[in-house]
């Protein structure tokens, strides 16, 4: 017999989502995803000083926190038709990649790896045996017999004065708990080196942009870090070079622990592959800017169809009309109205008026509007953008992704094919890919900013200007969860409307005008749930897409009510 699960909050996220699945037959029927909290960023920003957004933009999440700020100043050069200066490109970059490294870490171990890898079995570990697992896959210094034996150790006192912690509530020993107790205790000493590690990501964003989170480095025209060689209070070498060793020890974590665990995780959990896919229609777009107008990348991106990379179509520039012109938002199922005939509006004209009327499964029941690319929906985040960057040829991303899946075919004893990616696992896989592909293109922007300073360049801004009248512009960025756009239009130079189209609004929309099911609710169908009672493999499916609920809607419910009615960690 069907059974209705209603899981509110599902947590390890940030945000209020509410995820419904009806079981039946031991798997997932049918799914509705649901934001519960509404903010009204949107309207806030009306009649302001468009200088001003990114710093409130920037408050819509405090997880990714520079995204909506790169995004809004973005949107302004763009309707202002403003060139950045390559200092400002690069610091911008460095930042983005930072950040994005950083996030990818902590959803990796501290929101995600814990539907996979159980902490009380890692006490049953040996050490020896984690260390020699660990020698097999790399040669990280930190998997050492004392490093893990320490970890062990401490875990231990945890259980053992009945205090668990932020473990407590672990779904440890369900049924679909399958790593060895070796794997468990290897994984689990990275969880909390892991801790340690996001740290020197986190420097690096603020020794760039001041502060983390919400840096306060940016100006609508480039950037506000002064370069001056000869002065102490400004960008100087000395500073680079401190993020240069910074950069080495997180390549050290990356490339030795977080793409091995991957790989383990994936292989020991290759069922996994079978599951999650959902919508396939990927969207990314391309980021790190290279040059002062945004016309070419270090990084690809694009739509990529359900038909195949091969039918890749780019996006490339700052100017792109195939993706300008491709964004709409549905409010069929989500509670607003539109002032027209119910159709998804453009963003450009996308209205924000809220209208709550109680979780309706056949009509409204979310706070997440539904957005679609060219009329379809599109699934967003690494996967995406990985196989856009493998779809046009990324080397770096073709490398990173051939040796985790290499490493996966060796502990699983047989080729994994890339087709695998198309699940709840792969996209695990891929943002461990794209970490090490941030890292990599931090390198890179670090070496093209020290080159043009030693050219001589120090500039990094240019000052906006405002005619009378109405400009449009967008903004886009591939945040750590996908496509982040931002819309503005600017009459008389202030703020006449503003739309974010967020990376957890794509994925975690619900139905739109066609009844179609958002990338969460399509990727849940089907899955398996051995005890519904304790809707482990639901939190595997939902928390691989790395949902921020905060993001989502960016713009609560008044009357929230307590509706938990099951447990999750
Ligand atoms: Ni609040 Fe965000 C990212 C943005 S998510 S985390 O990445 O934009 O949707
Ligand atoms: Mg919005």
């Amino acid at each position: 017999m069907a059974r209705r699960l209603t899981i509110d909050p599902i947590t390890r996220i940030e945000g209020h989502l509410r995820i419904d699945c009806e079981v039946d037959g031991g798997k997932v029927t049918n799914a509705w995803s649901s934001g519960q909290m509404w903010r009204g960023i949107e309207l806030i920003l009306k009649d302001r000083d468009p200088r001003d957004a990114w710093v409130f933009t920037q408050r819509i999440c405090g997880v990714c926190t520079t995204v909506h700020a790169i995004t809004s100043v973005r949107a302004v050069e763009n309707a202002l038709d403003l060139e950045v200066p390559l200092n400002a490109q690069y610091i911008r970059n460095m930042i983005m990649c930072a950040h994005g490294v950083h996030d990818h870490i902590v959803h990796t171990y501290h929101l995600a790896a814990l539907d996979w890898v159980d902490i009380v079995s890692a006490l049953e570990g040996d050490p020896a045996g984690a260390a020699k697992l660990g020698a097999t896959l790399s040669d990280y210094r930190a998997n050492s017999i004392p490093a893990i034996t320490a970890v062990k150790e401490k875990l231990g006192s945890f259980v053992g004065t009945g205090q668990l912690g932020v473990f407590a509530s672990g779904y440890w020993g369900h049924p679909a708990m399958a790593l060895p107790p070796d794997v468990n205790l290897l994984a689990a000493t990275h969880y909390l080196q892991a801790l340690e590690v996001q740290r020197a990501a986190n420097k690096i964003v603020s020794i760039l942009g001041a502060k983390t989170p919400h840096v306060q480095n940016l100006a609508v025209g480039g950037v506000a870090n002064p370069i001056n060689p000869n002065s102490q209070s400004t960008l100087t070498l000395e500073r680079l070079f401190a993020i240069r060793a910074l950069i080495d020890q997180l390549k050290d974590f990356v490339h030795n622990a977080l793409i091995t665990d991957v790989a383990a995780i994936g292989a020991l959990y290759a069922d996994w592959t079978g599951y999650g896919a959902g919508v396939t229609d990927y969207l990314s777009v391309p980021d790190l800017p290279l040059d002062t107008k945004g016309t070419t990348f270090e990084l690809p991106g694009g739509f990529v169809p359900a038909s195949g990379i091969a039918d890749f179509q780019a996006i490339d520039s700052y100017q792109d009309a195939y993706f300008r012109d491709g964004v709409a938002e549905s409010v069929k199922h989500a509670w607003y109205d539109y002032s027209g005939p119910g159709t998804a509006l453009h963003p450009f004209d996308g209205e924000t008026a809220p209208n709550y009327t109680d979780f309706q499964d056949d009509g409204k029941y979310s706070w997440i509007k539904a957005p679609t690319f060219h009329g379809k929906r599109a699934q967003v985040g690494p996967l995406a953008n990985v196989l856009a960057m493998v779809a046009a040829g990324h080397e770096p991303t073709t490398r990173h992704l051939n040796r985790l899946v290499a490493l996966a075919s060796q502990i699983a004893g047989t080729e994994i094919p890339l087709a695998a990616l198309h699940s709840t696992i792969g996209r695990i896989a891929a943002r461990a890919v794209r970490c090490a592909v941030l890292l990599d293109s931090l390198e890179n922007q670090w070496q093209l900013l020290v080159d043009n300073i030693a050219r001589g360049d120090f500039d990094t801004f240019n000052r906006p200007v405002f005619p009378k009248g109405e400009q449009r512009g967008f903004g886009y960025h591939e945040a750590p969860r996908g496509v982040l756009s931002h819309w503005v239009v600017i009459r008389d130079g202030r703020i006449a409307n503003y739309q974010a189209v967020v990376p957890s609004t794509w994925n975690a929309g619900p139905r739109d005008d066609n009844d179609a099911l958002g990338p969460y609710e399509a990727s849940l169908v089907d899955n398996p749930v051995a005890d519904p009672d304790k809707p482990l493999e639901v939190l595997r499916t939902v928390h691989s897409f790395d949902p921020c609920i905060a993001c989502a809607i960016h713009l609560a419910d008044a009357d929230a009510r307590p509706i938990v009615q099951v447990k999750a960690l």
